[in-house]
């Protein structure tokens, strides 16, 4: 209970900061997007990683308010970019399970996006595949009206959930970002380079971009970029980067 008031706390008094990895264009080399990562700036404890503190708002329903809290706050960095002139490229954000079947994700992003006054096309959503489980309508009309703000949706840790083929088919996901644990496989051994080739082949005849994430060796892009994947996103690139940070990374990587 203490630990909740803490993170309670935290939600109300700004103690919540917003850190940007960038994601790669495997052909072109330039930052297509960039995930919003959020990070507790504690009192004493230091900066906390999210795996510290994303279980319990989601255990206990403060996710709600921390994950409208994270939209708001992407959207003030947008608008804030650029009034200083940066150079501006979508920003993902994570939504949980408990956001989509609990509270209008729609609405939020609707009134976020007006009081920032961002374009909508600057704000893509990363899910999970457990958030699309089971056939829950007003998940998936929520999702619809979201996409048809022009925001895109994207699947995130793909190859780790329980992915329903026809829910990713029926739903109409821009982008698949495929589960690090693929990306690791891919040096070892040649079967992993087989399996993420079908994914990659399955999700461009869906009419989905892949990205790999938590790409770490030069190596794993030189075999990403055989199997034509077409994006890129992990620490051999950039870790995540305070907002501070984030204006060299716009021109080309490779
Ligand atoms: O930043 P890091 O790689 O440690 O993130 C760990 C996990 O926390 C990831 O699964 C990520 O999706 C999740 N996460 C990070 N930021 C947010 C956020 O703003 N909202 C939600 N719901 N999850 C987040
Ligand atoms: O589940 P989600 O994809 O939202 O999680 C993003 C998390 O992955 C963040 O915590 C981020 O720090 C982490 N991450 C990003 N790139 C890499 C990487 O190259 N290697 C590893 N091990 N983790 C990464
Ligand atoms: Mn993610
Ligand atoms: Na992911």
């Amino acid at each position: 209970l203490e630990r909740e008031a803490e993170l309670r706390h935290a939600i109300g008094h700004d103690q919540l900061v917003m850190h940007y990895q960038p994601r790669v264009d495997i052909s072109t080399g330039t930052t297509s997007s960039m995930e919003a990562l959020v990070r507790w700036a504690h009192p004493s404890r230091g900066v906390l990683e999210p795996l510290e503190f994303i279980p319990l708002a989601e255990e206990t329903g403060l996710i709600l308010d921390l994950g409208a809290l994270v939209i708001d706050k992407v959207c003030a960095q947008l608008a804030c970019w650029a009034q200083r002139g940066q150079q501006l490229v979508p920003v993902s954000i994570n939504v949980s399970p408990r956001q989509f079947n609990e509270t209008d994700v729609a609405k939020i992003l609707s009134t976020s996006l007006a009081r920032h006054n961002v374009d909508p096309r600057l704000i893509e959503i990363e899910l999970t595949e457990s958030s699309m489980m089971g056939d829950s309508h007003d998940v998936a009309n929520a999702l619809t009206a979201i996409q048809k703000m022009g925001i895109k949706l994207l699947v995130d840790d793909f190859g780790t959930g329980y992915s329903s083929l026809s829910q990713l088919q029926r739903l109409d996901f821009d982008v698949l970002k495929v589960d690090r644990a693929f990306t690791s496989g891919l040096e070892r051994t040649g079967e992993g380079n087989v399996f993420f080739k079908a994914i990659i082949t399955m999700a461009h005849a869906l009419g989905m971009r892949v990205v790999a994430e938590g790409v770490e060796t030069l190596e794993q892009i030189r075999i990403l970029k055989s199997l034509k994947c077409d994006e890129i996103q992990g620490f051999y690139i950039s870790r995540p980067l305070p907002p501070s940070d984030t204006q060299p990374i716009l021109p080309r990587w490779f």
